[in-house]
Protein backbone atom coordinates (compact mmCIF):
# COMPACT_ATOMS: atom_id res chain seq x y z
CA UNK A 1 0.00 0.00 0.00
CA UNK A 2 1.26 3.14 -1.28
CA UNK A 3 0.38 6.35 -1.66
CA UNK A 4 0.44 7.86 -4.76
CA UNK A 5 0.67 11.06 -6.21
CA UNK A 6 -1.32 12.03 -9.67
CA UNK A 7 -1.05 14.69 -11.49
CA UNK A 8 -4.28 16.92 -12.71
CA UNK A 9 -5.06 20.05 -14.00
CA UNK A 10 -7.57 22.34 -12.71
CA UNK A 11 -11.45 21.72 -13.65
CA UNK A 12 -13.61 25.17 -14.40
CA UNK A 13 -16.60 25.89 -12.44
CA UNK A 14 -15.98 23.59 -9.53
CA UNK A 15 -17.80 25.87 -7.03
CA UNK A 16 -19.65 25.48 -4.36
CA UNK A 17 -23.43 26.77 -5.03
CA UNK A 18 -26.63 27.11 -1.48
CA UNK A 19 -25.34 23.62 -0.61
CA UNK A 20 -22.08 22.17 -2.08
CA UNK A 21 -21.13 21.00 -5.39
CA UNK A 22 -23.92 19.77 -7.36
CA UNK A 23 -23.19 19.22 -11.35
CA UNK A 24 -24.63 15.81 -14.15
CA UNK A 25 -23.20 12.78 -12.90
CA UNK A 26 -21.50 12.87 -15.97
CA UNK A 27 -19.35 15.73 -15.37
CA UNK A 28 -18.68 13.89 -11.85
CA UNK A 29 -17.69 10.80 -14.12
CA UNK A 30 -14.68 12.77 -15.74
CA UNK A 31 -11.38 11.21 -14.34
CA UNK A 32 -9.88 13.19 -11.94
CA UNK A 33 -13.36 15.12 -11.37
CA UNK A 34 -14.13 14.41 -7.85
CA UNK A 35 -10.23 14.07 -6.30
CA UNK A 36 -9.74 17.82 -7.39
CA UNK A 37 -12.78 18.86 -5.23
CA UNK A 38 -11.89 16.57 -3.07
CA UNK A 39 -8.54 17.38 -2.38
CA UNK A 40 -8.95 20.85 -2.73
CA UNK A 41 -11.33 20.30 0.36
CA UNK A 42 -8.90 18.51 2.58
CA UNK A 43 -6.16 21.34 1.16
CA UNK A 44 -8.11 23.74 2.58
CA UNK A 45 -8.93 21.64 6.38
CA UNK A 46 -6.08 22.72 8.91
CA UNK A 47 -5.01 19.68 11.76
CA UNK A 48 -7.30 17.24 10.42
CA UNK A 49 -4.40 14.70 10.58
CA UNK A 50 -5.52 11.56 12.82
CA UNK A 51 -8.80 13.01 13.31
CA UNK A 52 -12.33 11.21 12.29
CA UNK A 53 -13.74 12.22 9.15
CA UNK A 54 -17.58 10.95 8.28
CA UNK A 55 -18.78 9.91 5.07
CA UNK A 56 -21.82 8.86 3.82
CA UNK A 57 -24.35 9.99 0.97
CA UNK A 58 -27.99 9.59 -0.19
CA UNK A 59 -27.40 6.09 -2.27
CA UNK A 60 -27.99 7.82 -5.53
CA UNK A 61 -26.07 6.78 -8.89
CA UNK A 62 -22.30 7.37 -8.37
CA UNK A 63 -22.60 7.43 -4.21
CA UNK A 64 -21.05 4.21 -3.73
CA UNK A 65 -17.70 5.00 -6.60
CA UNK A 66 -17.47 8.52 -5.06
CA UNK A 67 -17.13 6.50 -1.41
CA UNK A 68 -14.37 4.42 -2.96
CA UNK A 69 -12.92 6.94 -3.96
CA UNK A 70 -12.94 9.63 -0.86
CA UNK A 71 -11.90 6.09 1.54
CA UNK A 72 -8.42 6.56 -0.33
CA UNK A 73 -8.10 9.93 -0.30
CA UNK A 74 -8.61 10.07 3.21
CA UNK A 75 -6.46 7.54 3.89
CA UNK A 76 -3.55 10.04 1.86
CA UNK A 77 -4.58 12.65 3.84
CA UNK A 78 -3.90 10.63 7.22
CA UNK A 79 -7.32 10.89 8.44
CA UNK A 80 -7.30 8.69 11.87
CA UNK A 81 -10.72 7.36 11.38
CA UNK A 82 -13.42 7.38 9.18
CA UNK A 83 -16.62 6.41 9.76
CA UNK A 84 -18.92 5.46 6.85
CA UNK A 85 -22.44 4.44 6.83
CA UNK A 86 -23.03 1.09 5.47
CA UNK A 87 -23.31 1.03 2.25
CA UNK A 88 -21.94 4.10 2.22
CA UNK A 89 -25.60 5.23 2.96
CA UNK A 90 -26.01 8.76 5.32
CA UNK A 91 -28.71 11.26 5.70
CA UNK A 92 -27.50 14.31 6.00
CA UNK A 93 -29.17 15.41 9.25
CA UNK A 94 -27.03 11.75 10.40
CA UNK A 95 -24.49 13.02 8.93
CA UNK A 96 -24.99 15.77 11.02
CA UNK A 97 -25.29 14.11 14.05
CA UNK A 98 -22.70 11.37 13.86
CA UNK A 99 -19.96 14.33 13.26
CA UNK A 100 -21.53 16.17 16.49
CA UNK A 101 -21.96 12.72 18.76
CA UNK A 102 -18.76 11.44 17.40
CA UNK A 103 -16.56 15.01 17.54
CA UNK A 104 -15.47 14.22 14.48
CA UNK A 105 -13.49 16.80 12.19
CA UNK A 106 -16.17 17.06 9.68
CA UNK A 107 -17.94 15.21 7.29
CA UNK A 108 -18.75 14.44 3.33
CA UNK A 109 -22.16 14.55 2.39
CA UNK A 110 -22.40 12.81 -1.08
CA UNK A 111 -25.93 14.13 -2.31
CA UNK A 112 -27.76 16.07 -4.77
CA UNK A 113 -30.16 16.67 -2.19
CA UNK A 114 -34.01 16.79 -4.33
CA UNK A 115 -32.28 17.25 -7.98
CA UNK A 116 -33.17 13.83 -10.21
CA UNK A 117 -30.89 10.67 -9.47
CA UNK A 118 -29.79 7.97 -12.03
CA UNK A 119 -27.14 8.16 -14.29
CA UNK A 120 -28.53 10.93 -16.55
CA UNK A 121 -28.95 12.99 -13.51
CA UNK A 122 -27.31 14.95 -10.53
CA UNK A 123 -24.53 14.55 -8.10
CA UNK A 124 -23.39 16.42 -5.46
CA UNK A 125 -20.98 16.70 -2.66
CA UNK A 126 -20.90 19.06 0.32
CA UNK A 127 -18.88 19.49 3.27
CA UNK A 128 -19.63 19.72 7.16
CA UNK A 129 -17.59 21.25 9.61
CA UNK A 130 -16.95 20.01 13.39
CA UNK A 131 -20.37 21.13 14.60
CA UNK A 132 -22.32 19.43 12.30
CA UNK A 133 -23.44 21.57 9.80
CA UNK A 134 -22.27 22.94 5.95
CA UNK A 135 -19.32 24.72 5.79
CA UNK A 136 -19.25 28.76 5.89
CA UNK A 137 -18.99 30.68 2.98
CA UNK A 138 -15.28 31.36 3.89
CA UNK A 139 -14.58 27.51 3.80
CA UNK A 140 -16.03 27.04 0.51
CA UNK A 141 -14.66 30.24 -1.06
CA UNK A 142 -11.53 28.95 0.03
CA UNK A 143 -12.23 25.36 -1.50
CA UNK A 144 -13.25 26.66 -4.70
CA UNK A 145 -9.73 29.28 -4.61
CA UNK A 146 -7.66 25.84 -4.60
CA UNK A 147 -9.93 23.76 -7.36
CA UNK A 148 -8.28 26.67 -9.70
CA UNK A 149 -5.20 25.88 -8.95
CA UNK A 150 -4.31 22.46 -8.04
CA UNK A 151 -1.69 20.68 -10.12
CA UNK A 152 -1.91 17.40 -8.34
CA UNK A 153 -3.66 14.92 -5.80
CA UNK A 154 -2.99 12.55 -3.39
CA UNK A 155 -4.66 9.06 -3.13
CA UNK A 156 -3.42 5.45 -1.51
CA UNK A 157 -3.36 3.15 -4.31
CA UNK A 158 -4.84 0.40 -1.81
CA UNK A 159 -8.51 -1.28 -2.49
CA UNK A 160 -11.23 0.59 -0.24
CA UNK A 161 -12.15 -1.74 2.30
CA UNK A 162 -15.26 -2.79 2.11
CA UNK A 163 -18.19 -0.82 3.44
CA UNK A 164 -21.42 -3.12 3.01
CA UNK A 165 -20.68 -4.88 6.29
CA UNK A 166 -20.49 -3.93 10.34
CA UNK A 167 -16.99 -3.35 10.84
CA UNK A 168 -13.39 -1.36 11.08
CA UNK A 169 -11.07 -2.02 8.77
CA UNK A 170 -7.61 -0.41 7.94
CA UNK A 171 -6.40 1.58 4.67
CA UNK A 172 -2.94 2.99 5.42
CA UNK A 173 -2.77 4.10 8.78
CA UNK A 174 -6.71 5.22 8.06
CA UNK A 175 -9.12 3.07 10.55
CA UNK A 176 -12.70 2.75 8.34
CA UNK A 177 -15.17 2.20 10.35
CA UNK A 178 -18.65 1.16 9.25
CA UNK A 179 -21.16 2.67 11.37
CA UNK A 180 -25.42 1.52 11.11
CA UNK A 181 -26.31 4.69 9.19
CA UNK A 182 -29.46 4.92 11.69
CA UNK A 183 -28.65 4.03 15.18
CA UNK A 184 -26.95 7.43 16.24
CA UNK A 185 -29.51 9.51 14.77
CA UNK A 186 -32.81 7.04 15.91
CA UNK A 187 -30.88 7.62 19.75
CA UNK A 188 -31.24 11.04 19.10
CA UNK A 189 -34.88 11.29 18.47
CA UNK A 190 -35.58 9.55 21.23
CA UNK A 191 -34.26 11.68 23.13
CA UNK A 192 -35.65 15.12 21.54
CA UNK A 193 -39.44 14.03 21.34
CA UNK A 194 -42.20 11.40 23.68
CA UNK A 195 -42.01 8.93 21.91
CA UNK A 196 -44.65 7.51 24.26
CA UNK A 197 -46.64 9.56 23.54
CA UNK A 198 -46.28 9.24 19.69
CA UNK A 199 -46.60 5.49 20.28
CA UNK A 200 -50.32 5.64 22.41
CA UNK A 201 -51.47 8.16 18.66
CA UNK A 202 -50.28 4.92 16.92
CA UNK A 203 -52.03 2.53 19.37
CA UNK A 204 -55.30 4.81 18.82
CA UNK A 205 -55.33 3.72 15.43
CA UNK A 206 -54.21 7.13 13.41
CA UNK A 207 -52.76 6.34 10.18
CA UNK A 208 -49.66 7.75 8.54
CA UNK A 209 -48.32 7.39 4.95
CA UNK A 210 -44.81 8.40 4.61
CA UNK A 211 -43.69 8.54 1.45
CA UNK A 212 -39.66 8.59 1.29
CA UNK A 213 -39.56 8.38 -2.47
CA UNK A 214 -36.86 5.75 -3.00
CA UNK A 215 -34.21 8.03 -1.17
CA UNK A 216 -32.50 8.00 1.90
CA UNK A 217 -35.48 8.74 4.01
CA UNK A 218 -36.52 5.57 3.90
CA UNK A 219 -34.31 3.19 6.31
CA UNK A 220 -34.89 6.26 9.48
CA UNK A 221 -38.59 6.16 8.81
CA UNK A 222 -39.55 2.72 8.72
CA UNK A 223 -36.82 1.92 11.73
CA UNK A 224 -38.33 4.40 13.80
CA UNK A 225 -42.17 4.90 12.26
CA UNK A 226 -42.50 0.92 11.95
CA UNK A 227 -39.79 -0.79 14.21
CA UNK A 228 -39.95 1.56 17.08
CA UNK A 229 -43.18 4.09 17.58
CA UNK A 230 -45.66 0.80 16.32
CA UNK A 231 -47.25 2.18 13.46
CA UNK A 232 -47.87 -0.42 11.19
CA UNK A 233 -45.68 -1.98 8.60
CA UNK A 234 -46.58 -0.14 5.01
CA UNK A 235 -46.82 2.93 6.60
CA UNK A 236 -43.49 3.63 5.07
CA UNK A 237 -43.53 3.80 1.42
CA UNK A 238 -40.64 3.67 -1.45
CA UNK A 239 -38.67 3.10 1.55
CA UNK A 240 -35.69 1.72 -0.40
CA UNK A 241 -33.01 3.79 -1.74
CA UNK A 242 -32.78 3.29 -5.19
CA UNK A 243 -29.95 4.72 -7.25
CA UNK A 244 -32.14 6.58 -9.84
CA UNK A 245 -35.07 7.13 -6.74
CA UNK A 246 -37.62 4.85 -8.97
CA UNK A 247 -37.77 7.49 -11.75
CA UNK A 248 -39.24 9.46 -8.58
CA UNK A 249 -38.35 13.09 -8.77
CA UNK A 250 -37.30 13.05 -4.84
CA UNK A 251 -38.40 17.02 -4.03
CA UNK A 252 -41.43 16.87 -1.33
CA UNK A 253 -43.60 19.46 -2.72
CA UNK A 254 -47.32 18.93 -3.55
CA UNK A 255 -46.05 19.27 -7.46
CA UNK A 256 -43.02 16.42 -7.32
CA UNK A 257 -45.03 14.15 -4.44
CA UNK A 258 -48.14 13.95 -6.48
CA UNK A 259 -48.74 10.41 -5.72
CA UNK A 260 -48.77 11.32 -1.64
CA UNK A 261 -51.38 14.08 -2.52
CA UNK A 262 -53.05 12.33 -4.38
CA UNK A 263 -53.84 9.06 -1.18
CA UNK A 264 -54.24 12.56 0.78
CA UNK A 265 -57.14 13.31 -1.28
CA UNK A 266 -58.94 9.91 -1.03
CA UNK A 267 -61.87 8.81 0.00
CA UNK A 268 -60.39 6.55 2.60
CA UNK A 269 -57.14 8.98 3.40
CA UNK A 270 -54.99 8.39 6.26
CA UNK A 271 -54.83 10.96 8.98
CA UNK A 272 -51.61 12.23 8.07
CA UNK A 273 -49.24 12.66 5.35
CA UNK A 274 -45.57 13.29 4.80
CA UNK A 275 -42.67 12.83 2.47
CA UNK A 276 -39.00 13.33 2.84
CA UNK A 277 -36.17 14.53 -0.29
CA UNK A 278 -33.13 12.85 -1.61
CA UNK A 279 -30.87 13.42 1.26
CA UNK A 280 -34.17 13.49 3.85
CA UNK A 281 -33.21 16.95 5.06
CA UNK A 282 -36.79 18.20 3.86
CA UNK A 283 -39.79 17.38 4.80
CA UNK A 284 -43.69 17.74 3.48
CA UNK A 285 -46.69 17.65 5.68
CA UNK A 286 -50.08 16.75 4.05
CA UNK A 287 -53.42 16.41 6.38
CA UNK A 288 -56.64 14.96 4.81
CA UNK A 289 -57.15 16.73 1.68
CA UNK A 290 -54.47 19.36 2.95
CA UNK A 291 -50.91 20.19 2.30
CA UNK A 292 -49.39 22.36 4.97
CA UNK A 293 -47.21 25.49 3.54
CA UNK A 294 -43.72 24.91 4.88
CA UNK A 295 -43.63 28.51 6.54
CA UNK A 296 -46.58 27.64 8.23
CA UNK A 297 -45.43 24.28 9.43
CA UNK A 298 -42.04 26.31 10.71
CA UNK A 299 -44.46 28.74 12.71
CA UNK A 300 -46.74 26.26 13.91
CA UNK A 301 -43.73 24.26 15.16
CA UNK A 302 -42.90 26.88 17.25
CA UNK A 303 -46.02 28.28 19.19
CA UNK A 304 -46.83 24.45 19.96
CA UNK A 305 -42.93 23.53 20.62
CA UNK A 306 -43.23 23.39 24.32
CA UNK A 307 -45.20 19.72 24.21
CA UNK A 308 -41.66 18.26 22.70
CA UNK A 309 -39.30 17.21 25.74
CA UNK A 310 -36.80 18.98 24.18
CA UNK A 311 -38.21 22.75 23.63
CA UNK A 312 -40.36 22.15 26.45
CA UNK A 313 -38.44 25.23 28.58
CA UNK A 314 -38.88 27.12 25.42
CA UNK A 315 -37.58 29.05 22.76
CA UNK A 316 -34.36 30.77 22.38
CA UNK A 317 -35.55 32.27 18.79
CA UNK A 318 -36.53 31.27 15.59
CA UNK A 319 -34.63 31.80 12.66
CA UNK A 320 -35.73 31.98 9.02
CA UNK A 321 -34.27 32.00 5.86
CA UNK A 322 -35.52 35.43 4.15
CA UNK A 323 -37.97 34.27 1.48
CA UNK A 324 -39.68 32.02 3.93
CA UNK A 325 -42.64 33.97 4.58
CA UNK A 326 -43.25 36.25 8.27
CA UNK A 327 -45.79 33.53 9.74
CA UNK A 328 -43.09 32.84 12.23
CA UNK A 329 -42.22 36.06 12.78
CA UNK A 330 -45.50 36.54 14.37
CA UNK A 331 -45.10 33.40 16.53
CA UNK A 332 -41.75 35.32 17.90
CA UNK A 333 -43.31 38.40 18.24
CA UNK A 334 -45.73 36.68 20.45
CA UNK A 335 -43.32 34.67 22.54
CA UNK A 336 -41.21 37.52 23.00
CA UNK A 337 -38.27 35.82 21.44
CA UNK A 338 -35.87 36.91 18.62
CA UNK A 339 -36.80 35.98 14.75
CA UNK A 340 -33.45 36.13 12.62
CA UNK A 341 -34.16 36.93 9.05
CA UNK A 342 -30.81 34.55 6.79
CA UNK A 343 -30.18 34.47 3.33
CA UNK A 344 -31.15 31.05 1.78
CA UNK A 345 -29.32 27.78 2.98
CA UNK A 346 -28.79 26.05 6.26
CA UNK A 347 -24.86 27.02 6.41
CA UNK A 348 -26.28 30.64 7.78
CA UNK A 349 -28.14 29.12 10.54
CA UNK A 350 -24.99 27.44 12.26
CA UNK A 351 -23.56 30.22 14.12
CA UNK A 352 -27.18 31.50 15.42
CA UNK A 353 -27.75 27.81 16.53
CA UNK A 354 -24.03 27.44 18.07
CA UNK A 355 -24.81 30.85 19.76
CA UNK A 356 -27.97 29.46 21.32
CA UNK A 357 -29.62 32.39 19.91
CA UNK A 358 -32.37 30.70 17.52
CA UNK A 359 -33.77 27.43 18.81
CA UNK A 360 -35.33 26.47 15.68
CA UNK A 361 -35.04 27.01 11.79
CA UNK A 362 -36.67 26.98 8.43
CA UNK A 363 -36.93 27.43 4.92
CA UNK A 364 -39.72 27.93 2.47
CA UNK A 365 -38.34 25.01 0.70
CA UNK A 366 -39.36 22.47 2.88
CA UNK A 367 -37.13 22.20 4.88
CA UNK A 368 -37.06 22.93 8.86
CA UNK A 369 -34.64 22.05 11.35
CA UNK A 370 -33.58 22.65 15.32
CA UNK A 371 -30.68 23.01 17.79
CA UNK A 372 -30.59 19.23 17.91
CA UNK A 373 -28.43 18.79 15.03
CA UNK A 374 -27.30 21.44 12.25
CA UNK A 375 -28.81 20.27 8.96
CA UNK A 376 -32.44 20.90 8.48
CA UNK A 377 -33.91 17.29 9.42
CA UNK A 378 -37.29 16.11 7.48
CA UNK A 379 -38.09 13.08 9.94
CA UNK A 380 -37.45 15.22 12.93
CA UNK A 381 -39.70 17.90 11.21
CA UNK A 382 -42.24 14.58 10.76
CA UNK A 383 -41.94 12.90 14.64
CA UNK A 384 -42.47 17.10 15.69
CA UNK A 385 -45.78 17.09 14.02
CA UNK A 386 -46.68 13.67 15.11
CA UNK A 387 -45.55 14.61 19.09
CA UNK A 388 -47.99 17.40 18.52
CA UNK A 389 -50.79 15.77 17.78
CA UNK A 390 -50.56 13.07 20.13
CA UNK A 391 -50.78 15.62 23.14
CA UNK A 392 -52.94 18.25 21.75
CA UNK A 393 -55.15 15.92 19.51
CA UNK A 394 -57.16 17.18 16.65
CA UNK A 395 -56.26 17.09 12.84
CA UNK A 396 -53.52 18.72 10.49
CA UNK A 397 -55.84 20.51 9.09
CA UNK A 398 -57.97 22.04 12.05
CA UNK A 399 -53.86 22.95 14.14
CA UNK A 400 -53.22 25.07 11.39
CA UNK A 401 -57.08 26.79 10.64
CA UNK A 402 -56.62 27.68 14.82
CA UNK A 403 -53.11 28.53 13.93
CA UNK A 404 -54.47 31.07 11.50
CA UNK A 405 -57.40 32.14 13.60
CA UNK A 406 -54.78 32.91 16.04
CA UNK A 407 -51.98 34.75 14.15
CA UNK A 408 -53.51 35.03 10.57
CA UNK A 409 -52.70 33.78 7.49
CA UNK A 410 -49.54 34.37 5.25
CA UNK A 411 -51.03 33.24 2.01
CA UNK A 412 -47.72 31.33 0.25
CA UNK A 413 -46.73 30.73 -3.26
CA UNK A 414 -43.25 29.78 -4.93
CA UNK A 415 -42.92 30.35 -8.66
CA UNK A 416 -39.96 28.54 -9.85
CA UNK A 417 -38.96 29.05 -14.10
CA UNK A 418 -36.39 26.34 -14.20
CA UNK A 419 -33.87 25.65 -16.74
CA UNK A 420 -33.95 29.28 -18.52
CA UNK A 421 -31.47 30.84 -19.95
CA UNK A 422 -28.44 31.91 -18.04
CA UNK A 423 -28.16 34.77 -19.57
CA UNK A 424 -31.63 35.98 -19.93
CA UNK A 425 -31.75 34.95 -16.20
CA UNK A 426 -29.06 37.43 -15.14
CA UNK A 427 -30.26 39.95 -17.40
CA UNK A 428 -33.63 40.20 -15.77
CA UNK A 429 -31.94 40.12 -12.28
CA UNK A 430 -29.51 43.09 -13.44
CA UNK A 431 -32.39 45.08 -14.30
CA UNK A 432 -34.50 44.46 -11.24
CA UNK A 433 -31.88 45.84 -9.34
CA UNK A 434 -31.24 48.44 -11.83
CA UNK A 435 -34.80 49.30 -10.59
CA UNK A 436 -34.73 49.33 -7.11
CA UNK A 437 -33.53 52.83 -5.91
CA UNK A 438 -36.66 54.23 -7.60
CA UNK A 439 -38.94 51.77 -6.60
CA UNK A 440 -40.33 52.61 -2.90
CA UNK A 441 -43.30 54.50 -2.99
CA UNK A 442 -44.03 53.36 -6.23
CA UNK A 443 -47.49 51.59 -7.15
CA UNK A 444 -47.76 48.23 -8.22
CA UNK A 445 -51.07 46.64 -9.37
CA UNK A 446 -52.98 48.59 -6.65
CA UNK A 447 -50.12 48.03 -3.91
CA UNK A 448 -48.06 50.73 -2.57
CA UNK A 449 -43.75 49.68 -2.37
CA UNK A 450 -42.47 50.69 1.12
CA UNK A 451 -38.84 49.18 0.68
CA UNK A 452 -36.56 47.54 -2.02
CA UNK A 453 -33.65 45.89 -2.18
CA UNK A 454 -31.22 43.58 -2.78
CA UNK A 455 -30.91 41.48 0.73
CA UNK A 456 -27.10 41.72 2.53
CA UNK A 457 -27.24 40.25 5.76
CA UNK A 458 -24.37 41.00 8.51
CA UNK A 459 -24.23 37.31 10.84
CA UNK A 460 -24.75 38.65 14.56
CA UNK A 461 -22.83 36.42 15.83
CA UNK A 462 -19.19 36.72 14.12
CA UNK A 463 -19.94 39.50 11.94
CA UNK A 464 -19.54 38.41 8.02
CA UNK A 465 -21.76 39.36 5.81
CA UNK A 466 -23.14 38.04 2.61
CA UNK A 467 -24.53 40.43 -0.39
CA UNK A 468 -27.44 40.12 -3.09
CA UNK A 469 -28.66 37.28 -1.53
CA UNK A 470 -31.95 38.06 -3.35
CA UNK A 471 -33.97 41.23 -4.62
CA UNK A 472 -37.13 41.81 -2.37
CA UNK A 473 -40.06 43.63 -2.62
CA UNK A 474 -41.91 44.76 0.38
CA UNK A 475 -45.58 46.73 -0.30
CA UNK A 476 -46.75 48.93 2.72
CA UNK A 477 -49.48 45.97 3.78
CA UNK A 478 -46.21 44.33 4.18
CA UNK A 479 -46.83 41.76 1.12
CA UNK A 480 -43.57 40.88 -0.67
CA UNK A 481 -41.96 39.46 -3.86
CA UNK A 482 -38.66 38.09 -3.90
CA UNK A 483 -37.16 37.35 -6.72
CA UNK A 484 -33.87 35.37 -6.32
CA UNK A 485 -31.14 32.53 -9.06
CA UNK A 486 -31.24 28.67 -7.50
CA UNK A 487 -28.03 28.13 -6.04
CA UNK A 488 -28.69 24.44 -6.12
CA UNK A 489 -29.57 23.61 -10.29
CA UNK A 490 -27.50 22.23 -12.94
CA UNK A 491 -28.78 22.98 -16.12
CA UNK A 492 -29.07 26.63 -17.20
CA UNK A 493 -29.98 29.05 -14.38
CA UNK A 494 -33.62 28.27 -12.50
CA UNK A 495 -35.56 32.04 -11.14
CA UNK A 496 -37.85 31.89 -8.14
CA UNK A 497 -40.24 34.45 -7.42
CA UNK A 498 -41.98 34.20 -3.80
CA UNK A 499 -44.80 35.77 -3.32
CA UNK A 500 -46.54 36.54 0.10
CA UNK A 501 -49.47 38.37 1.33
CA UNK A 502 -50.68 38.61 5.39
CA UNK A 503 -54.45 38.01 6.14
CA UNK A 504 -55.85 38.74 9.18
CA UNK A 505 -59.56 38.31 8.60
CA UNK A 506 -60.72 34.42 9.47
CA UNK A 507 -63.28 35.24 7.58
CA UNK A 508 -60.73 35.41 4.34
CA UNK A 509 -58.44 32.85 5.43
CA UNK A 510 -59.75 30.11 2.92
CA UNK A 511 -59.35 31.36 -0.71
CA UNK A 512 -57.10 29.10 -2.91
CA UNK A 513 -53.34 30.28 -2.67
CA UNK A 514 -53.12 31.52 -6.16
CA UNK A 515 -56.20 33.11 -6.27
CA UNK A 516 -55.26 35.29 -3.21
CA UNK A 517 -51.71 35.93 -4.32
CA UNK A 518 -53.27 36.90 -8.14
CA UNK A 519 -52.57 40.20 -8.11
CA UNK A 520 -49.30 39.75 -6.87
CA UNK A 521 -48.28 37.62 -9.10
CA UNK A 522 -49.60 40.04 -11.76
CA UNK A 523 -47.13 42.39 -10.29
CA UNK A 524 -43.94 40.38 -9.93
CA UNK A 525 -44.28 39.59 -13.66
CA UNK A 526 -44.97 42.99 -14.99
CA UNK A 527 -41.82 44.13 -12.77
CA UNK A 528 -39.49 41.53 -13.80
CA UNK A 529 -40.55 41.69 -17.07
CA UNK A 530 -40.48 37.53 -16.53
CA UNK A 531 -42.15 36.61 -19.59
CA UNK A 532 -40.22 39.38 -22.06
CA UNK A 533 -36.72 37.94 -20.48
CA UNK A 534 -37.29 34.16 -20.64
CA UNK A 535 -39.75 33.64 -23.15
CA UNK A 536 -41.63 31.95 -20.24
CA UNK A 537 -45.85 32.88 -19.72
CA UNK A 538 -45.77 30.48 -16.82
CA UNK A 539 -43.59 29.04 -14.05
CA UNK A 540 -42.67 25.76 -14.57
CA UNK A 541 -43.12 24.56 -10.95
CA UNK A 542 -45.76 26.19 -8.58
CA UNK A 543 -45.58 25.33 -4.72
C1 LIG B 1 -32.67 25.36 -2.50
C2 LIG B 1 -33.66 25.95 -1.53
C3 LIG B 1 -32.96 26.33 -0.23
C4 LIG B 1 -32.25 25.09 0.33
C5 LIG B 1 -31.32 24.50 -0.72
C6 LIG B 1 -30.69 23.21 -0.27
O1 LIG B 1 -31.68 26.32 -2.83
O2 LIG B 1 -34.30 27.08 -2.08
O3 LIG B 1 -33.90 26.84 0.68
O4 LIG B 1 -31.51 25.41 1.48
O5 LIG B 1 -32.05 24.23 -1.92
O6 LIG B 1 -31.66 22.28 0.08
P1 LIG B 1 -31.71 27.19 -4.17
O7 LIG B 1 -30.44 27.98 -4.17
O8 LIG B 1 -31.86 26.24 -5.30
O9 LIG B 1 -32.93 28.05 -4.06
V1 LIG B 1 -31.37 20.64 -0.16
O10 LIG B 1 -32.63 19.82 0.47
O11 LIG B 1 -30.94 20.69 -1.71
O12 LIG B 1 -29.88 20.30 0.67
CO1 LIG C 1 -32.18 17.95 0.74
Amino acid sequence: MTIVTIPTQPFAGQQPGTSGLRKKVVVFQQPHYLENFVQALFDSLEGAAGQTLVLGGDGRFHNRAAVQTILRMAAAKGFGRVLVGRGGILSTPAVSCVIRKHRAYGGIVLSASHNPGGPEGDFGIKYNVGNGGPAPEKVTEAVHARTKELRSYRISDAAAPDFDRPGTATIEQTAVEVIDPVADYAALMREVFDFDAIRGLFARGFRVRCDAMSAVGGPYAKAILEGELGAPAGTVVNAEPLPDFGDLHPDPNPVNAEDLIAHMAAADAPDFGCATDGDADRNMIVGRNFPVAPSDSLALLAAHATVVPRYAKGLAGIARSMPTSTAADRVAQALGIPCFETPTGWKFFGNLLDAGRATLCGEESYGTGSDHVREKDGLWAILFWLNILAVRGGSVESLVRAHWAQYGRNYYSRHDYEAVDSAAANALMAELRAQLPGLAGQRLNERRVALADDFAYTDPVDGSTASRQGVRVIFEDGSRIVYRLSGTGTEGATLRVYLEMYEADPARQDVPTQTALAPLITAAGALARIEQHTGRATPSVVT
